[in-house]
């Protein structure tokens, strides 16, 4: 992190004035640096204009895979956060799902997760018909790692859907393709092709004719 770095960043904490969350997309778009320390945005842009959406919130440790919605329906944001540390539960480092809800203009933390059912990857907010959800790529093994779904149930996740062993993705992207309020995902397998998803059933499946392209 450099001292020009710093500098913006100074300045564009100054510029902003936290307020309440008044959405006018279902799913905000946010920026990170991932530091140490992370420091996140949240925002929309809308004709141009882009509306910080709250504060930046910052985390003292690496982050990754900001991304944020109203998780459980309370007219409250809430965002996740994937922060690269030990817990007291887990003494070996490794990315740890973090939410926090924006509550009178501030960030409050909503769920410090010290882990998922396995090794965590990757992992972001997605839209399904059911509802908000929480979506991860989790290591299920050497060379296998794969999707799991989790619902929100008062406090903490509930795992939902696990699909198959996909080999070694990354590259988590979530993009409502076609505009109909369901999410769909892009990863990248081992050799670096895109491939994409869309919900289905209770969980995800492979869109076969957009195996290969690029996504829009
Ligand atoms: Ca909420
Ligand atoms: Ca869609």
């Amino acid at each position: 992190m450099t001292g020009i770095c710093w500098g913006a960043l100074a300045i564009a904490a100054a510029a902003i004035t936290p307020r309440a969350a008044a959405l006018h997309t279902e799913r905000p778009s946010c920026l990170l640096i991932p530091g140490p320390p992370a420091v996140a945005w949240v925002f929309e842009v809308q004709g141009g204009r882009v509306t910080p959406l709250g504060p930046p919130l910052v985390h003292r440790h690496r982050g990754k895979m900001a991304s944020a919605l109203d998780l459980d329906g309370d007219g409250r944001l809430d965002l996740l956060l994937l922060v690269h540390k030990t817990t007291r539960f887990d003494p070996r480092p490794g990315w740890r799902p973090f939410v926090y809800t924006l509550r009178e203009g501030r960030w409050a933390p909503k769920w410090l997760g010290s882990r998922v059912g396995h090794p965590l990857l990757e992992a972001a907010f997605v839209r399904t018909p059911a509802g908000p959800r929480l979506l991860t790529i989790e290591a299920f093994g050497p060379g296998a790692a794969g999707l799991t779904l989790y619902r929100w149930r008062g406090f903490g996740f509930w795992g939902e859907w696990t699909g198959p062993p996909l080999g070694l993705v990354s590259g988590l992207t979530v993009a409502d393709l076609d505009g109909d309020g369901v999410d769909e995902i892009a990863l990248r397998a081992a050799g670096g092709a895109p491939i994409h998803f869309a919900h289905s059933g209770e969980g995800y499946a492979l869109i076969p004719d957009r195996g290969g392209e690029e996504k829009r």
